[in-house]
């Protein structure tokens, strides 16, 4: 079968991907070698995607009240109850609040039919809670939300400074682009400035774990030592910027000289002085910037302070330099592009502005145009809180547990009139909110454009046909939208036509004033569409779209140049204090996508971090008296949860790291969303997610435990539980309070197995608490369960592997009761390599027996490493801690 050339759902790199369906309803997933983000690489989770394809999990078909009804049940329901709403109280009782994983397509329509028909701004997007300090920085420097530079640029630069960026793990095809960049010229310098260390320093010539939160005061002191060694670009300052005096006047007052720079960001004054020593002899230089600086109640000024730098050297608009934004999901930009934020109007224009808000009007010929901003995220849940918005319907994003705050977020939900989510999954932590749920079009049923971070747009195709009664957003909006009385707005028949009237709209009345335009991509037809290759914008008539902005000096404010914006640096909104000491920091994993509605799907996915954790450093665990691999309690004024403890040297001083994506469809209470203070960034009301003061504690348990089952179990009375997905079974991981009399009969409820003649393998020491019970299905495994008071459990590597068989030896039984592997060699250890199933104990083995020096070494004997390259810096680190301890021991 013919593959069909799509785009990755994930994230924003936006890598080109052959999806070949077949007869099971599945598909062979591959890179497109030709599409320019990432030339025929896929990374692990886009390698992947097969394994999220499928039914199981689906939400197929509308729902109200959790009952099942027609589609024009749904739809009247959700345009009439907005309609009356609407008719009640105004236009501004009611809101959308959608998503950067939207096509394209989607988000023009719902954007149209809030600002141009409802008459309200109230449309955020998760895009609040991700880019939205980018786009306040990019506009207030350039005057439009412009990421100047091209990919191919990364590889043309001589140092690329990563800042709040883990790289290797999120954006692993750009990171890999980087890497090749390095291995072909040496010379090139990567630096991270990142308060942990991460898998990306791996690759850096420098690491400034920088203490969370001092990026404008180090960015002011690089723009100030600059300035004093007279690395300035006074051409370029001169004729095309605006501001720089004031600017240089407030850097130089509060950031101070070297050293008092490096006392507030916490890093060696020699290590620092080397950074600004490297940016400033390096003329091809590229900040590139994420979350660690968006994510902020100052993320807009981290923005300009790194932006202020490259504007002083003259370092943009040129080949290998610039300041870049790496965006999060996979159509944050397109988002951007049709301006579906609360404070913006279509295609780069303004609200503010009358004259643009008269040419949308005008273009759409619509009965309303919103002239006042809406509520951004987290004031919109506010405000639906507080019962002035009674009316929500929620696409393609999981507010329950991606906002700050995020019990709130339930109250809120909880009291709304109207709750309506559109989503590809019946049960979410926030569906379990919807009056309505309806079925939405997923990745390789529905069909658009996507843009990313390097303003490519890209198609996604369908290969697979609509499962059960599934729509694409894009048509389900529309219907809504005729079913109130606007039809004329929303006659669209394909993505085509939504995509055109945007390109048009890019275009209308634009005359050079606004850079985002498409016109060359205006006028396509179904087939032209289909056909479309991925493209940078602007696309101007010659259709030939544009690798770099910038290149003539020119920038979009009216008068044409671009602004030094002053940054005085302000600390976090709430400090740490005796009650809680630490700072909470919360961000992603390798093999997970947010909240894991699809790769918590993908055993090979889940192999990689099985479950929900808290990173310390040793002397914070020692201080709060907790234990590596014990249970603790992670505490702030705002929440709690529970997960496992990580001590590692490698999570720096004062600080905490708790991943985002469990939830409570994975765990009993590791939802860290409901921790996470609701400070937000004045300039552009991003939540500020990287900094929480919290308490970690021992969360006491009389045992520890887990399960593996063939068969999905209720696992719902234990106290503490997380479930994941494997290749053929579900793990459960338990922690249990209270004293357990018969472990026999609590070991046969867990694994749902009472019936007497059930084949079992047991083994109970009641004196230690050790229970191990295997339930047998003739000669296979069915089901597993290790207790033990202690979290010193049997491998899960070993066990998983046992499932695989059809029939167990006799030598495996014996494995099974004495809790290890008889045959040591079974015991593979944690999943390293996703892709090829390459456990710790693996890699460490032929590291250490084969003497291998280098991940390339590994690769060549273990396969690990060698497909999407995902694990290569973890391979390196391994390596490296091989070498120290036969260092340790040889000495
Ligand atoms: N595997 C995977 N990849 C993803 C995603 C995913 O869910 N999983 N999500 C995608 C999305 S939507 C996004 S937005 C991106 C996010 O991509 P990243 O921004 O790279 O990811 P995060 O882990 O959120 O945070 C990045 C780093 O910021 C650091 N940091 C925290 N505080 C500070 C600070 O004050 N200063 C500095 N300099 N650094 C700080 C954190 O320690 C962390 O290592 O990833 C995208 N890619
Ligand atoms: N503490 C903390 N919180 C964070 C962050 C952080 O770093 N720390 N990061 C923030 C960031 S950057 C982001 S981007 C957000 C992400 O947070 P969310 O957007 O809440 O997370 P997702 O799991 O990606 O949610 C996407 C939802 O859309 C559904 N879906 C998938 N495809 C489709 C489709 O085609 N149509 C429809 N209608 N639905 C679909 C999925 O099943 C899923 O339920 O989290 C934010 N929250
Ligand atoms: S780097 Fe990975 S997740 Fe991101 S677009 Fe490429 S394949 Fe998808
Ligand atoms: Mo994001």
């Amino acid at each position: 079968m013919n593959a069909v050339k799509t785009t990755c759902p994930y994230c924003g790199v936006g890598c080109g991907v052959l999806a070949a369906p077949r007869k099971d309803g599945g598909a062979d997933i591959s890179g497109d070698p030709q599409h320019p983000s990432n030339f025929g690489k896929l990374c692990v989770k886009g390698s992947a995607l097969g394994e999220t394809l499928g039914d199981h999990g689906r939400l197929l078909y509308p729902q109200m009240h959790g009952e099942r009804v027609g589609w024009d049940a749904a739809l009247d329901h959700v345009a009439q109850g907005f309609r009356k709403i609407i008719d009640e109280h105004g236009p501004d009782a009611v809101a959308l609040y959608v998503s950067g994983q939207l096509l394209t397509e989607d988000y023009y329509v719902a954007n149209k039919l809030m600002k141009g028909y409802v008459g309200t701004a109230n449309i955020d997007t998760n895009s609040r809670l991700c880019m939205s300090s980018a786009v306040a920085g990019h506009k207030r420097a350039f005057g439009e939300d412009l990421v100047p530079i091209s990919y191919e640029d990364l590889e043309l630069a001589d140092l690329v400074v990563l800042v709040g960026s883990n790289t290797a793990w999120c954006h692993p095809i750009l990171f890999q682009r980087i890497v090749k960049a390095k291995e072909q010229r040496p010379e090139m310098k990567i630096v991270v400035l990142d308060p942990r260390r991460t898998a990306t320093c791996e690759l850096a010539d420098l690491h400034l774990p920088l203490r969370a939160g001092t990026d404008v005061t180090l960015f002011n002191g690089l723009l100030t030592y600059l300035h004093q060694h007279g690395v300035v670009d006074t051409k370029f300052v001169d004729g095309h910027t605006t501001d720089v005096e004031r600017t240089l006047a407030i850097a130089d007052n509060t950031a101070g000289d070297l050293r008092s720079v490096a006392r507030a960001c916490r890093i060696e004054p020699s290590v620092l002085g080397e950074f600004y020593r490297m940016f400033a002899r390096t003329e091809k230089a590229i900040t590139a910037f994420s979350m660690g600086v968006n994510q902020s109640g100052a993320g807009t000024d981290k923005v300009n302070s790194i932006i202020n730098c490259h504007l002083l050297t003259g370092r943009i608009g040129k080949p290998g330099m610039g300041p870049f934004s790496i965006t999060g999901q996979p159509n944050a930009m397109g988002g951007r592009e049709v301006g579906g934020l609360a404070n913006m109007l279509a295609a780069h224009m303004e609200l503010a502005n009358p004259t643009h808000r008269e040419i949308v009007q005008e273009f759409w010929k619509s009965p309303a145009i919103v002239a006042k901003q809406g509520l951004k995220a987290v004031d919109l849940f506010n405000a639906i809180d507080e019962g002035k918005v009674k009316a929500v319907w929620i696409m393609a994003t999981n507010p329950v547990v991606s906002l700050p705050d995020a019990d709130k977020v339930k109250s809120a939900l909880s009291k709304c009139e109207l709750v309506v989510v559109s989503d590809i999954i019946e049960k979410t932590d926030t569906a379990a909110y919807a009056h309505v749920l309806l079925p939405a079009a997923g990745w390789g049923e529905k069909d658009g454009t996507v843009t990313n971070s390097d303003r490519r747009i890209s198609r996604q195709r369908a290969f697979l046909p609509l499962p059960g009664e599934a729509k694409p957003d894009w048509w389900i909006i529309g219907e809504v939208a005729k079913r109130m009385g606007y039809a004329e707005g929303f006659n669209f028949s394909g993505a085509h036509e939504v995509f055109d009237e945007h390109a048009r709209l890019s275009a209308y009345r634009n005359e050079g004033s606004r850079c985002f335009d498409i016109n060359g991509l205006s006028g396509l037809d179904r087939q032209g569409f289909d056909a479309m290759d991925p493209i940078q914008w602007p696309v101007l008539a010659d259709a030939k779209g544009t690798p770099r902005l910038f290149e003539n000096g020119r920038y979009f404010h009216a008068d044409g140049k671009a602004r030094f914006i002053p940054t005085p640096p302000r600390g976090p909104a709430h400090a740490t204090d005796a009650e809680f000491p630490l700072v909470l920091n919360t961000g992603r994993i390798r093999d997970q996508w947010h909240t894991m509605t699809r790769t918590g799907r993908s055993p090979k996915l889940a192999s990689h971090i099985p479950e929900p954790f808290v990173d310390m450093h040793p002397h914070d665990a020692l201080m709060s008296g907790v234990r590596d691999g014990e249970l603790v309690r992670v505490a702030t004024r705002w929440g709690a949860l529970v997960a496992r403890l990580k001590t590692t040297p490698e999570q720096g001083r004062g600080a905490v790291f708790v991943p985002i994506h469990w939830n409570n469809q994975f765990a009993s209470d590791a939802r860290v969303g409901a921790l996470v203070n609701p400070a937000v960034d004045p300039v552009s009301g991003e939540p500020e997610f990287k900094h929480t003061p919290v308490r970690v504690e021992a969360f006491g348990v009389a045992w520890h435990g887990f399960i593996l089952s063939r068969d999905a179990l209720d696992v719902d009375g234990v106290t503490w539980w997380t479930r994941i997905q494997g290749q053929q079974f579900i793990r459960y991981e338990l922690g249990g309070r209270g004293v357990v009399q018969n472990w026999n009969e609590l070991g046969r409820t867990l694994l749902n197995a009472e019936s007497p003649d059930a084949d079992w393998l047991e083994y109970s020491d009641k004196t230690a608490g050790i229970y191990r019970g295997v339930l047998m299905d003739g000669e296979r495994i069915k089901a597993c369960i290790y207790v033990s008071p202690r979290p010193d459990l049997p491998s899960r590597a070993w066990l998983s592997g046992l499932f695989g068989k059809k029939k167990l030896e006799d030598i495996d039984r014996v494995g099974l009761l004495i809790g290890e592997p008889v045959n040591k060699q079974a015991d593979t250890g944690p999943t390293v390599c996703s892709c090829f199933g390459v456990g710790r104990n693996t890699i460490t083995d032929a590291i250490r027996k084969r003497g291998l020096k280098t991940a390339g070494e590994v690769t060549a004997c273990l396969k690990a490493g060698g497909n999407c390259g995902s694990c290569v810096p973890e391979i390196k680190s391994l390596i490296a801690q091989c070498a120290a301890i036969a260092e340790e021991t040889a000495a």
